[in-house]
C-alpha cells in the first residue's frame, strides 16, 4: 500500500470535527452526571472536581462561566475522566493569573496507583504572572492515554490562578507496539491464534482494532484523496457479521472523501493470515489488506527498509486484478522492482474471497482462496532483501485516489463504496 518515506511531518492539525463521542464522569460538586461531548475533545470543567485540597473556591467568572480560584499556596483538584479511545492527546489548561508570580501546574494520572510511581502526563504547565485573559490556554505536548477511566490530579504548585477548564484533544491514534505479540514458526499443523468474526454490531472491537489517521496530517507521498476517521460508523462498522469499511464522498478536513484505515492491535511473526473480503468497485477506489512491522510508525521515515507485505491490493480502474507485493529496501515500489504477483479473479466486487498470506522465515506465499499466485523466497542475503523477520500488524483500508488509485481519475458517482470483511483469522504453526 506504500507508506512512503516522509521527509517533513507537518504540524498535526487539531481534530475539530465531530467524529466520535467521548464522555466523562463527574460526580463532584456539580452533581452526579455523565456528559457526552460529540467531539474528539474531552472537556473537563475545572469545577467538576471530585475532591480538592481545600484551599480553593468555586467562582462565577462571568455569566455562565464557572471557574476554580486557587490561593497563593499549593493546591490540587482531583477528576475522573473516561477516555474511550486510546491515542495521543494534547492537553490545554484554560487559566488566568492575576498575581505577579507565575504558577506551575501539572497533571498526575493514575493517582490511585499503589506502587509509589507517579505519572506526570502534562509536564510543567506555566501560567504566567499577570495573565489576565481566561480565554487563553496553555497547551502541552501530546501524551498517550489508554482507553479507561483515569483518575487525575491537577497540581497547582503555588500561584493564585483562576482555572476554567481542561481539554483533552485526540491528535492521533498511536501505532505503537501492540500489547499482544505472538511468534511461532515450527511444527506441522496450523492453530488459530487470533480472529475476529465480526459478530457484534457497532463499532469495530476496540480491543482488537485501532485506527490509523496519521496520513491525514502529513503527505504520505501517495497523495491519497481521503480523510481517515476514528470511531465513525459511516466509515467503519460491524453489521450482519461483517466489518464494513466505507469510503464516502463528502468534504471532511479539507479532503473530498472520508474513509477508514483499521490496524490490528496484535502483531504476529509468521503464520497464516486469512481475510475473507468483498471489495469495493469504481474508479479511484484502492482497497488494501496489508501488513507493516509493529512499533514502526510512518514518521520514522525509513520505509520501505522496514518491510511491507501487501496481501491484497485492487484499484478500481483495473477491476478484478488482484496484486500481492513485498517491499524491502532493495526491492521496492520506488525502484519498480518490488516482488509482486498478480491474478485475475472475476467478480471480486460481488463475491467474497479469502485473501491469504502464508509466511515463514523461508517464504512468503499469497493466495486467493486455494490458488497461490505470489511467492517470494528468502534468498538469505540479509535484511535489505528480507526484513520480514519480526512481528507485523494487519492493516485494512479503503484509500481513494493516490498515486495508483487515481491513475484514471475518481468516479464520484461510484460512492459510497465498501470493503466488507467476513472474518480475519490468524493461524500459526503449533
Ligand atoms: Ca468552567
Ligand atoms: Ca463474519
Amino acid at each position: 500500500m506504500l507508506y512512503q518515506k516522509i521527509c517533513n511531518r507537518v504540524g498535526v492539525g487539531l481534530y475539530t470535527l465531530s467524529l466520535f463521542t467521548l464522555s466523562f464522569l463527574s460526580d463532584g460538586c456539580a452533581g452526579q452526571s455523565e456528559r457526552k461531548v460529540d467531539s474528539p475533545t474531552l472537556i473537563v470543567e475545572a469545577e467538576s472536581f471530585i475532591s480538592n485540597s481545600g484551599n480553593i473556591s468555586v467562582v462565577n467568572e462571568k455569566k455562565n462561566v464557572t471557574a476554580v480560584q486557587t490561593k497563593d499556596d499549593d493546591a490540587w483538584l482531583n477528576y475522573k475522566i473516561n477516555v474511550l479511545l486510546p491515542g495521543r492527546y494534547t492537553i490545554r489548561l484554560y487559566a488566568k493569573n492575576k498575581s505577579d508570580r507565575e504558577a506551575v501546574c501539572w497533571i498526575e494520572d493514575h493517582i490511585d496507583n499503589k506502587d509509589g510511581k507517579t505519572y506526570n502526563v502534562s509536564g510543567k504547565i506555566i501560567v504566567k504572572a499577570n495573565e489576565h485573559e481566561s480565554a487563553n490556554y496553555i497547551q502541552t505536548e501530546s501524551t498517550p492515554l489508554d482507553a479507561s477511566q483515569h483518575y487525575l490530579k491537577l497540581h497547582i504548585d503555588k500561584g493564585a490562578v483562576i482555572i476554567d477548564k481542561l481539554t483533552f484533544t485526540l491528535i492521533s491514534t498511536d501505532v505503537s507496539l501492540p500489547a499482544v505479540s505472538y511468534s511461532k514458526s515450527d511444527g506441522k499443523e496450523w492453530k488459530l491464534v487470533w480472529n475476529d468474526e465480526f459478530e457484534t454490531n457497532g463499532l469495530p472491537d476496540p480491543s482488537r482494532w485501532n485506527y490509523d489517521i496519521a496520513g491525514n496530517y502529513a503527505s504520505w507521498g501517495n497523495h491519497e484523496a481521503q480523510c481517515y476517521t476514528i470511531g465513525r460508523k459511516e466509515n467503519a462498522k460491524v453489521e450482519n457479521g461483517k466489518l464494513v469499511i466505507t469510503a464516502v464522498k463528502e468534504d471532511l478536513e479539507g479532503k473530498r472523501y472520508s474513509s477508514a484505515r483499521l490496524i490490528s492491535r496484535a502483531t504476529w511473526q509468521y503464520g497464516r493470515i486469512e481475510v475473507r473480503a468483498r471489495l469495493p468497485r469504481g474508479r479511484g477506489t484502492w482497497p488494501a489488506i496489508w501488513m507493516m512491522p509493529g512499533g514502526w510508525s510512518f514518521k520514522d521515515g525509513n520505509w520501505p527498509d522496514v518491510g511491507e507485505i501487501d496481501i491484497m491490493e485492487h484499484v478500481g480502474h483495473d477491476p478484478n486484478i488482484i496484486h500481492a507485493s513485498a517491499h524491502s529496501r532493495d526491492y521496492q515500489w520506488q525502484a519498480g522492482n518490488q516482488k509482486t504477483g498478480v491474478v485475475n479473479i472475476p467478480g471480486v466486487t460481488e463475491n467474497f474471497h479469502s485473501y491469504i498470506l502464508e509466511w515463514s522465515s523461508e517464504i512468503i506465499k499469497v493466495s486467493v482462496d486455494d490458488s497461490c499466485y505470489f511467492t517470494y523466497k528468502n534468498e538469505g542475503l540479509g535484511e535489505t532483501k528480507w526484513p520480514y523477520n519480526k512481528p507485523f500488524y494487519l492493516i485494512l483500508n479503503v484509500a481513494i485516489g493516490g498515486a495508483w488509485g487515481n491513475e484514471k481519475g475518481i468516479d464520484d458517482n461510484a460512492f459510497p463504496q465498501s470493503m466488507d470483511i467476513d472474518y480475519v483469522r490468524i493461524y500459526q504453526k503449533k
